[in-house]
């Protein structure tokens, strides 16, 4: 007997397909019984987990959700790492939240097996976990924790934001209504399974209403455009650098083979966009292509979603419409006092669907709230009843790609070479990647700096998309009249470059 309840819905539909994998096709049972036994296995014997954190790095696919709710039947917390993270970052993550074991797939095994030897954790194989004889499962109730996503702050190194099984169903259950989510609905899943957006927006919903999640393990624009014109594909969810990629290969299409694209994906029911600004010409091209306005919502990795265009009326370009049923949110300005319509202020958000806690972080929570109130750190204005976000309030904070990156982590790094004697990273816009990662430095006295050496060694270091894409070298960096570096100067000059 479970209490979670996206177990508890998954048993009212156990002969539907449930996941769509390059293996083939598995059912609601097939899940069930798959992460009954995984739990079992991680169980060995126990009584409950208890919390433990149990981290895993799978492909996209049917074994990654079945460890995923196999951790979670056992009681356990589980931390999906993703292989874009090089060693020192996953070191990172295992060690911040003591990880009492780890679950590979073949194409990790090398890695994690290098890792759990160091920390002397137990390794298990995911397809042994799977097949575990059944046992006895613990009752975890929803306000326990499930699972753990590492978000960067404006502190150098990420957070981990822990979320309950309460957190995540209210997300879902939430986006399942306003969204109009069915049985017989199919959707595209093409997003990494570490982050808010491909596990409660893509994978949890469909799983929550029955429906079926088609899990590809990389986005790749001419196999999802076969497979949005499939005529199976009912629901597409994707940031706005994939919907720019998308447009990208339609138009290297030869006309013919465009109309049919054309045609096909405006069959779907709903396509929608999120984790970062929607450019308006990306929305245009979209629904000139395919005659979808995408639906843009905005939400953040503490909170889930909480703001949302409607699934039937108005979705404003350049807004992310309304607060969702059961989310409250507010405007304040920078002393904490309401701000009226029309004006920015900081977005604050309270609602079930928002985390309680940064892993063993409580100067960064208590910092993050204000009587029960989330700040989002975002600032937004609110026009004709409709929500539009401007930015974030901290330079520190770049999007790219829909990744949320930290300067001040990449620089800690980019300090270490010892060319370098200071820089400065920014994220400079971009209409493909939202924002690019610049790194401006200031080299070592007669030393030089080359972006062809830099990166191989940066991509050691950092995730791939944190790794700067743009160098540019400056005698010295700007400074504001307190003597620390001016950002927004330096971005100054950085555009005013060719
Ligand atoms: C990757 N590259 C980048 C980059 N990301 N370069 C610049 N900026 C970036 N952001 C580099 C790669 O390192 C590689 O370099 C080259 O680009 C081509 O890589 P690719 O394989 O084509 O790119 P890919 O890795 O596929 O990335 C593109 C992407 C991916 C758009 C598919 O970024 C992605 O999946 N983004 C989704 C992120 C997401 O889910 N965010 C949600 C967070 S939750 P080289 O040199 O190696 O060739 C959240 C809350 C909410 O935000 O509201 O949803
Ligand atoms: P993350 O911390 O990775 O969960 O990213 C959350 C952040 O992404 C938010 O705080 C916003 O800055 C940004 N974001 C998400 N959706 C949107 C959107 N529709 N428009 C603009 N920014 C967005």
């Amino acid at each position: 007997m479970s209490s979670i309840p996206l177990i508890l819905q998954a048993e009212a539909h156990p002969g539907r397909t449930a996941i769509v994998d390059r293996e083939g096709s598995h059912t609601y049972r097939d899940l069930l019984d798959a992460s009954a036994r995984a739990a079992a296995g991680l169980l060995a014997g126990r009584a409950s987990l208890d919390g433990a954190r149990i981290a895993f790095l799978m492909p996209s696919g049917f074994e990654h959700v079945a460890v995923e709710w196999g951790v979670w039947r056992a009681g356990g917390i589980a931390v999906p790492l993703t292989a874009q993270h090089p060693k020192p970052e996953l070191a990172y993550e295992l060690d911040l939240l003591k990880v009492e074991a780890l679950v590979a797939h073949p194409e990790s095994r090398a890695l994690l097996g290098e890792l759990a030897a160091e920390r002397e954790l137990p390794l298990h194989a995911a397809s042994e976990l799977l097949r575990a004889a059944p046992a006895a499962l613990p009752d975890v109730r929803p306000e326990r924790p499930a699972l753990v996503v590492f978000t960067s702050g404006t502190t150098a190194r990420p957070k981990g934001v822990v979320l309950s099984h309460a957190n995540l169903a209210f997300q879902v259950e939430t986006l399942v209504k306003a969204w109009g989510w069915r049985a017989d609905d199919r959707i595209l899943h093409v997003l990494p399974l570490h982050h808010v957006h491909g596990i409660v927006n893509v994978l949890c919903c469909p799983l929550w209403a029955g429906a079926c999640c088609e899990m590809h393990a990389k986005f790749e624009p001419e196999t999802a455009w076969a497979r949005l014109a499939g005529g199976e594909i009912t629901v597409f969810m994707a940031v706005p650098t994939i919907y720019a990629r998308l447009i990208a290969a339609y138009e290297a299409q030869p006309p013919e083979r465009r109309r049919e694209l054309s045609a096909r994906a405006a069959k779907l029911r709903l396509m929608v966009s999120g984790s970062a600004a929607l450019p308006e010409e990306t929305l245009r091209r979209w629904r000139e292509l395919t005659g979808h306005v995408l639906l843009e919502r905005y939400g953040m990795t503490e909170i889930g979603m909480a703001l949302s265009n409607p699934l039937h009326g108005e979705r404003r370009p350049r807004h992310v419409g309304q607060p969702l049923p059961g989310v409250e949110v507010k405007l304040r300005d920078e002393q904490g006092r309401p701000v009226g319509d029309g004006q920015p202020g900081e977005l604050y958000v309270r609602g079930p669907g928002v985390f309680k806690q940064y892993w063993e972080n409580p100067d960064a929570t208590a910092a993050s709230f204000v009587d029960g109130w989330f700040r989002t750190g975002d600032t937004a204005v609110l026009e004709d009843g409709s929500y539009r976000i401007l930015g974030r309030n901290s330079v520190d904070i770049i999007k790219t790609g829909g990744y949320k990156v930290s300067a001040l982590e990449i620089e800690d790094v980019l300090l270490k070479r010892p060319e370098i004697a200071e820089c400065a990273v920014l994220g400079l816009p971009d209409p493909e990647w939202g924002e690019r990662v610049c790194a401006v430095v200031v080299p070592k006295a007669g030393a030089a700096v080359s972006l062809d050496e830099l990166r191989p060694w940066a991509k050691e270091r950092l995730a791939g998309y944190k790794v700067p894409t743009r160098l540019v070298t400056l005698e010295a960096l700007p400074r504001n009249a307190m003597g620390k570096v001016s950002k927004p100067e330096v971005l100054k000059i950085v555009q005013r470059m060719p």
